[in-house]
């Protein structure tokens, strides 16, 4: 199982960039910075083409879906692209009932609680991907040397939304369901695991040079259970992508006592949300895992000099870790000025590695 000779990660178009070469864990000659939702709306450009289209069918219209995709790294000479779409879209191309709601995020139809409601849910299918995979050649085919990073939602967070029908704070619905009624759960799980990892496999095949799997939510389980009832099925979601070559980041909120069990479901990189400093980040993991993270996204908003000096103290950190990409610790909030994004990548990348 590998990627074809014409894939910007076999081509050498993106092999020696300075992402790849921290995520396998080298000394890239410069450092560096992505955002995560470094797409979407602190964007005017974004506003402007999104106007009229609802988020999910924005997501399914491969030139729209690799403009906005583009929109950020032109904008902020980031040293990546993420793919524009949303990790509810593999619910979505299967025939799930979902939708985006505006100012409360994914909606279903109908939650799906009982192992019935598991039983019934539709298969994707590989023909179902093809605008992905569309959309994904279009992007790769303008960001020449730049890696893009395709990624998918664990089955935990994914599941998230299925239990509840909408999002939650503390999901008390999935972390019931796996003790209640385990089947179900496992069985539940391992639909959102396949259905992910598909999702992700179509990216990285249709030229995405690297994996990241966001478990946004795992920050709400015990390390108990994260290890017993999550990791099996996220390690599965893997399983789809593992052997093709391209490094894979697991990244979630909340997860400083589950980092080590992250990085063992099989992944190169861990990324690092803003509540642990990245020293002890790689204490915990033993000093051998490359590191993503871990800007606090409510500084971007703080006075420039303050931010500076946690920008500074985020990449000293880091310097302990055998690779770190820079990145913020969740995603840039919508109301952030574009600006001061811009003059962070510039300072990340006028400090020398
Ligand atoms: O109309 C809009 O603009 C809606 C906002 C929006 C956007 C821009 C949503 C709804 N999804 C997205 C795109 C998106 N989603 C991207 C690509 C853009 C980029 O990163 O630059 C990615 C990687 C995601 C992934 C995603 N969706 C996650 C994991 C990352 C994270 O932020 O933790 C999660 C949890 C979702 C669910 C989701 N989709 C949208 C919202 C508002 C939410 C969160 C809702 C909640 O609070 O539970």
């Amino acid at each position: 199982m590998t990627l074809n000779a014409s894939h910007p990660l076999m081509d050498g178009r993106t092999a020696d960039s300075p992402l790849i070469t921290a995520y396998r864990g080298g000394k890239p000659e410069r450092r560096p910075v992505w955002f995560m939702r470094q797409a979407g709306r602190s964007l005017p450009e974004y506003r402007e083409v999104r106007k009229g289209i609802a988020m999910l069918d924005s997501c399914l219209k491969p030139e729209l879906a690799a403009e906005i995709t583009l929109q950020p790294v032109r904008r902020h000479d980031v040293d990546a692209g993420i793919f524009f779409s949303d990790i509810v879209i593999p619910l979505k191309l299967a025939g799930v009932d979902v939708d985006i709601v505006p100012g409360v995020g994914p909606v279903l139809g109908t939650p799906i609680r009982t192992a019935e409601d598991v039983a019934r849910l539709p298969q994707l299918t590989e023909e179902a991907l093809e605008p992905i995979r569309e959309a994904v050649r279009l992007t790769v085919a303008e960001l020449g040397s730049k890696p893009l990073i395709g990624f998918a939602g664990a089955p935990f967070t994914l599941a998230a939304y299925m239990v509840e029908g909408r999002p939650s704070r503390d999901h008390l619905g999935p972390r019931t369901m796996m003790h209640a009624d385990p089947q179900a759960w496992n069985a539940l799980a391992a639909w959102a695991a396949d259905a992910s990892g598909m999702f992700l496999r179509a990216q990285l095949e249709a030229g995405a040079s690297a994996g990241q799997l966001f478990d946004s939510w795992a920050g709400s389980l015990s390390l108990a259970d994260y290890r017993r009832h999550v990791a099996p099925s996220s390690a599965r979601a893997l399983d789809h992508v593992r052997g093709l070559g391209a490094p894979l980041v697991h990244f979630g909120t909340g997860t400083s006592e589950l980092l080590v069990a992250m990085r063992d479901v099989g992944v190169d990189v861990v990324g690092v949300d803003y509540r642990l400093p990245l020293d002890e980040a790689n204490r915990r993991l033993g000093g051998t895992t490359p590191l993503q993270g871990n800007i606090d996204p409510a500084l971007l908003a703080a006075p420039w000099p303050v931010l500076e000096a946690h920008v500074r103290e985020v990449i000293a950190a880091g310097a302990a870790a055998p690779g770190h990409v820079l990145n913020l610790g969740h995603g840039v909030p919508p109301e952030t000025d574009p600006e001061v994004l811009t003059r962070v990548v510039k300072l990340i990348h006028s400090v020398e590695p």
